[in-house]
C-alpha cells in the first residue's frame, strides 16, 4: 500500500491534480484506489505565496519505491512542473511526494520515505487519517496521535 501526497498551488489547480492521477493510473504499473478530499491550505514553509489544494491518494504499484519515484517526476514535468526555479517551497503547478510504501523506511539520496516532513504536516496527515484512520507511519507512530500533537 502506497501512499502519495498531492499538491498545487499555481493554474487550474483542480486540474493539474485531476491530470496527474490519469498519468499516474494510465501506467500499466500503477493503479489509483482511493483518493481523499482535496482540501484549500494555507501555505507552510514559505508563506509569501497562494494557498494549496492538497489530497492524498493510495496506489496499488508493482513498482519499487525508486522507479515509482522517477514516474511521478515524469507526471510532474509533463504537467509544467519546473524545478530549480524559484524559491524552496515555493509555488508549483503540481506536486507529487512519495508519503509512504508500505511499513518501508529508506533513507537513499533523492528518496526518503516515510517523506520527511510528513509528520509534521496537517495538509498531509489529514487526508491520509481519511482514507486510514488506523494508519500508522513507520518510525512516527499513528496518523491520528500525529494529528493530535500538532
Ligand atoms: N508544499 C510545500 C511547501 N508548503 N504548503 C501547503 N499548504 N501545501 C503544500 O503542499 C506545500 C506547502 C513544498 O512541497
Ligand atoms: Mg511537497
Ligand atoms: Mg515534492
Amino acid at each position: 500500500v502506497v501512499y502519495v501526497g498531492l499538491g498545487s498551488n499555481r493554474g487550474p489547480r483542480r486540474e493539474t491534480i485531476a491530470a496527474a492521477l490519469e498519468r499516474l493510473d494510465a501506467d500499466e504499473d500503477v493503479e489509483v484506489v482511493a483518493i481523499s478530499t482535496l482540501s484549500e491550505t494555507d501555505p507552510v514553509g514559505y508563506l509569501d505565496q497562494p494557498s494549496f489544494l492538497n489530497g492524498v491518494v493510495r496506489l496499488a504499484t508493482s513498482l519499487p519505491p525508486r522507479p515509482l519515484l522517477e514516474r511521478m517526476l515524469r507526471i510532474e514535468n509533463e504537467l509544467g512542473r519546473r524545478r530549480g526555479r524559484g524559491p524552496r517551497f515555493g509555488p508549483r503547478t503540481i506536486d507529487l511526494d512519495l508519503l509512504l510504501y508500505g511499513d518501508e523506511v529508506i533513507d537513499e539520496p533523492g528518496l526518503v520515505v516515510p517523506h520527511p516532513r510528513l509528520h509534521e504536516r496537517r495538509f498531509a496527515l489529514e487526508p491520509l487519517a481519511e482514507l486510514d484512520p488506523s494508519l500508522e507511519i513507520p518510525g512516527r507512530g499513528p496518523v491520528q496521535a500525529l494529528l493530535a500533537g500538532l
